[in-house]
């Protein structure tokens, strides 16, 4: 089995995302899985583009993609996404659309087709939540458009959020320490390797 874990840049004036520094934290194999990595950035269109070629190219059999989440207190696999972009902000391409479908005419939503259970589970005593709305920014397009893409296929698809973590120097906000959020990330896809 092969496993692809993408993260992204940084976006929304921040110079850091705590999920571009957590795949520096992944082994490159757990158990028998091999883990490849993939940043992209934090753009309509073109981050969709490159994870779908990377699956493709790999021929990964899952795809897990994380973002960052600020303001969560927990790490949070995504259940499900929907058929809209409608951003509060502009993504790294200065674009900001509102109320545009991800795919014209496609289903409202798609559930995640990894066991968002089992991995929240499998943080044990790591703070974990699963979440019902990966919102309507980038990353809810690319898992969105990912399930899309790979509907009817055999290759899972599925995301997570993360919190801030404390580099980021967010006061008022809720945060993780990077060591934490990595050792969540490698039981979850242990959870995902075991399903
Ligand atoms: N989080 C954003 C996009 C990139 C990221 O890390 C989101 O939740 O849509």
């Amino acid at each position: 089995m092969k496993i692809l874990v993408t993260a992204f840049d940084a976006f929304d004036g921040e110079s850091i995302n705590p999920t571009e520094q957590v795949l520096n934290h992944l082994p490159g194999r757990i158990g028998r899985v091999e883990i490849s990595q993939l940043v992209v950035p934090t753009k309509f269109g073109e981050s969709l583009r490159r994870v779908t070629e990377a699956v493709e190219e790999e021929s990964a059999d899952v795809v897990v993609c994380l973002g960052q989440a600020g303001g969560r207190e927990h790490i949070t696999p995504e259940r499900v996404a929907i058929n809209v972009m409608d951003a509060e902000i502009p993504d790294n391409a200065g674009y900001q659309p509102v109320d545009v479908p991800v795919v014209e005419g496609g289903p409202a939503a798609y559930f995640s087709t990894l066991p968002v259970k089992a991995m929240v589970k499998a943080l044990g005593d790591i703070p974990a939540q699963l979440s019902n709305t990966a919102g309507t920014f980038v990353c809810n397009q690319l898992l969105y458009g990912l399930l899309h893409h790979f509907a009817g296929t055999d290759v899972r698809v599925g995301f997570v959020h993360v919190p801030y973590i404390r580099e980021q120097n967010k006061t008022d906000k809720p945060m993780m320490e990077l060591e934490e959020i990595a050792e969540g990330i490698k039981r979850a896809l242990w959870a995902v390797q075991a399903s």
